[in-house]
């Protein structure tokens, strides 16, 4: 069926980056839903099968009503007879039971449970089911071998599974400045990820630190982890040297940007102050210590690959996707979170500001909070 210009579904469009998706939106239910049979096909190892039901939920966070009947979820792009099914079930039932299904099932719940904890990924977590882990007290077997990101992870298991909220966040923001801004007083410092586009809570802080002078930004995340350490607060890091990432390299979120992946302790407001003593875990009761786990992301761009870096960073992943797909495929440009290339004419297109990129790609610009794909 042609949509035409009275149809209020012609207005969705194919790729997320072209709609503009809020946090809050009509159709949660449904989304939750989804989202949740995204997951457990990721679980599976069908990637393709996630995406798909990636790509349904994302089409109806955009919708701008609540869905009331099946059919009118027929002609919206990405919503094939499986997402259909999942909606005809939730405006009848009122539940999905594939999805009820899954999620009480052992191997979903086992996923989850090992896949929280940091440095584990889904095919590290199926690894570990098949060899019959169930508990995270498993992970004790010495056949079990974690490296060093998982220890951290399961050491600060509970901590960082909790939510990070806004207010966590700030402090943590207070903090990244304040320690930045010893070495460098200039610096431009932006928060990112999730907490940019409007998110209450997370499961990190993302940060992303430039300056103009190149120089000034060489060796300072060493100098500010170490800063961190010596105030007791660093519990883990890992720091990731700054690559050469190819043009062609579009298909993947990781970039080459130099990256400290940390988990600091965050004191808590009312107890801060310096003689608070951080231990090596997270097994003392989270009531009884003065501070919190949390994982934050530091990353530097040089300052002409800023507006790039920006824009791959505040996410989402699923937007960060759909933008890198609409580039190649509509304009045959590869996008990355270091530039813009034209493969065919072999040169890179600069841009100043977030705005200039999705005009060069001929998009209208989405602002961080329409992001939420
Ligand atoms: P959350 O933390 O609140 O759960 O959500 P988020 O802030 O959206 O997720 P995130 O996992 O912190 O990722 C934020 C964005 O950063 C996301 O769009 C993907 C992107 N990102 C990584 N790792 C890397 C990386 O190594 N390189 C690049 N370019 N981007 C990355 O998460
Ligand atoms: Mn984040
Ligand atoms: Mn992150």
């Amino acid at each position: 069926r042609v949509p035409d210009d009275k149809d209020p579904l012609s207005t969705v469009a194919p790729y997320a980056c072209q709609r503009r998706t809020s946090i809050t939106h009509h159709n949660a239910q449904i989304t939750d839903a989804l989202d949740i049979l995204a997951k457990a096909a990721a679980f599976q190892g069908s990637e393709v099968r996630s995406l798909a039901f990636t790509r349904a939920a994302s089409v109806l966070k955009s919708l701008p009503y609540k869905l009331q009947s099946v059919e009118e979820a027929k002609n919206l792009v990405w919503c094939g007879g499986h997402c259909q099914a999942v909606i005809q079930e939730i405006l009848e039932d009122g539940v999905c039971h594939e999805a009820e299904a899954l999620m009480t099932s052992e191997q979903y719940r086992c996923m989850e449970l090992l896949t929280g904890i940091y440095g584990v990924g889904v095919r590290t977590a199926e690894r570990w089911y098949k060899e019959g882990v169930r508990n995270l007290s498993d992970l004790e077997n010495p056949n079990i071998k974690l490296n060093s990101d998982q220890k951290a992870g399961l050491a600060h298991y509970t901590d960082l599974n909790q939510p990070v909220t806004r207010e966590d966040a700030e402090r943590v923001e207070h903090m990244v400045k304040d320690t930045l801004y010893r070495f460098v007083p200039d610096l431009k410092i932006t928060m990112t990820g999730g907490f940019l586009r409007g998110k209450q809570q997370g499961h990190d802080v993302d940060f992303l630190i430039t300056h103009p002078d190149e120089e000034a930004l060489s060796g300072l995340l060493k100098k500010a982890v170490d800063w961190i350490n010596r105030q007791g607060l660093l519990l883990y890091h890992t720091m990731k040297a700054r690559s050469h990432v190819h043009a062609y390299k579009r298909s993947t979120h990781m970039d080459g940007h130099e990256t400290c992946y940390a988990i600091f302790a965050l004191p808590h407001p009312d107890t801060s102050n310096s003689e608070s003593e951080v231990p090596g875990g997270d097994l003392t009761a989270p009531a009884a210590r003065a501070w919190r786990a949390v994982r934050v992301d530091l990353v530097v761009a040089p300052y002409n690959e800023y507006p790039f870096a920006l824009l791959g960073w505040t996410g989402s992943k699923h937007f960060e996707r759909e933008l890198r797909r609409f580039s190649w495929n509509e304009k045959k440009l590869s996008l990355n979170s270091h530039g813009l290339y034209d493969m065919e004419k072999n040169c890179s297109i600069p841009a100043t500001s977030e705005e200039e990129i999705f005009s060069l790609l001929g998009l209208q610009y989405v602002p961080p909070p329409y992001r939420n794909a």
